[in-house]
């Protein structure tokens, strides 16, 4: 067979899946089916690409691994009935649990409810999936708005003009738009004069050319609430391609290794991000559908809480990189939620 063709039809039949290899023996003392090893879980997601997602994804494979879980990895392709695809992909596989991670609940609901059905456990993140069945984990969106909007009003006081990077209909962003509307309805001098954003496989640079448009029409933001670090992104190519980088500031949500270079680069606006450690969303969304497949409590809302991290901390400690931050600020790195002690700790 020629090579191109071996390669064409291999692709073909390649599965939607990645198979981590499981830990061959279980964990003494674990619970069934952990005390054999190999229970399956499968990780699907509606958005794969940008450094939360992958970050999130590597802490869930890190926990699975410690676990000896046999852990399906499904990409995300912002594709709602992909998603859906993939969700019955996981019940024929005959999965003990699958963690959903973002996605659109009106496209998730029917086939959700058939896991359910075949007795497989549900975790859901960031996608409100409504049902007293699914656990819901989030990094309290509320307190993560809040973090960043407490630091835009210190540094820049109670009158503003602002931007503001939205998508409606994703569970995260549309918690901290709560925040938002609460905190411009008790400063009436906070004046939002753009709303733009875009959530894609493109977002930073979609993003960027809407921030661009915005900035240009409205001169006398000085202020933008970017809350995704993609938009952060986006925000922060505009103001350097028109030049204005020292006239605004960006407050943001989210951090990553790529991110804090971007903060605390000379001249950056990126002045502060809320944030949790997604790798640890990653490990606790796995803990809690391991804990559920075990048959052991798991609360209906697990919360893992962000953090305030401003340029001049950063700069001022010399962090460069994700693990520099977990080193000044161990609570970055762990969350003691939904845990037990049969639950090896991952190793990220
Ligand atoms: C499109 S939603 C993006 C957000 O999801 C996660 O909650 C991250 O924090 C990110 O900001």
């Amino acid at each position: 067979m020629k090579p191109f063709l071996r390669l064409a039809l291999t692709t073909a039949t390649l599965p939607l899946f990645l198979v981590l290899p499981a830990q061959a023996a279980g964990l003494p003392g674990a619970p069934a089916p952990f005390d054999k090893g190999g229970a399956k879980i499968a990780l699907i997601s509606y958005i794969s690409a940008g450094d939360f997602f992958q970050a999130y994804q590597a802490g869930a494979e890190a926990q699975a691994k410690a676990l000896g879980v046999d852990l399906r990895v499904f990409p995300g392709r912002q594709n709602a009935s992909e998603q859906r695809e993939q969700i019955l992909q996981a019940i024929n596989l005959g999965v003990d649990g699958i963690v959903i991670d973002h996605g659109l609940p009106e496209s998730l609901g029917d086939v959700v409810e058939q896991a359910l059905s075949k007795n497989i456990k549900v975790v859901a993140f960031d996608v409100n999936l409504n049902n007293p069945k699914i656990p819901q984990v989030e990094q309290s969106d509320h307190r993560l708005a809040e973090l960043a909007l407490d630091k835009a009003i210190k540094d820049n006081g109670t009158a503003f003009k602002a931007g503001y990077v939205y998508v409606a209909g994703f569970a995260p962003l549309d918690r901290r738009n709560e925040v938002w509307e609460k905190v411009k309805a008790a400063n009436p001098g906070i004046e939002q004069k753009a709303h733009f954003g875009s959530v894609s496989d493109t977002t930073a640079a979609t993003t960027a050319d809407q921030a661009k448009a915005a900035l240009q029409a409205n001169p006398d933001i000085t202020v933008v609430f970017a809350p995704y670090d993609e938009f952060a992104r986006g925000v922060k190519l505009a103001l350097a391609d028109l030049g204005r980088s020292d006239a605004v500031k960006i407050y943001s949500a989210d951090v990553s290794t790529a991110d804090i270079q971007e903060i605390t680069e000379a001249g950056s606006p990126w002045v502060a991000t809320a944030a949790t450690n997604p790798a640890v969303v990653g490990a606790v969304s796995i803990r809690a559908v391991a804990l559920q497949i075990a048959g052991q409590p798991v609360p209906p809302r697990i919360v893992v809480e962000p953090l305030l991290i401003t340029q001049d901390e950063l700069r001022a400690a010399g962090v460069q990189t994700v693990e520099d931050l977990a080193r000044k600020i161990p609570a970055f790195s762990t969350s003691a939620a939904v845990t037990a002690d049969w639950i090896p700790a991952a190793a990220f």
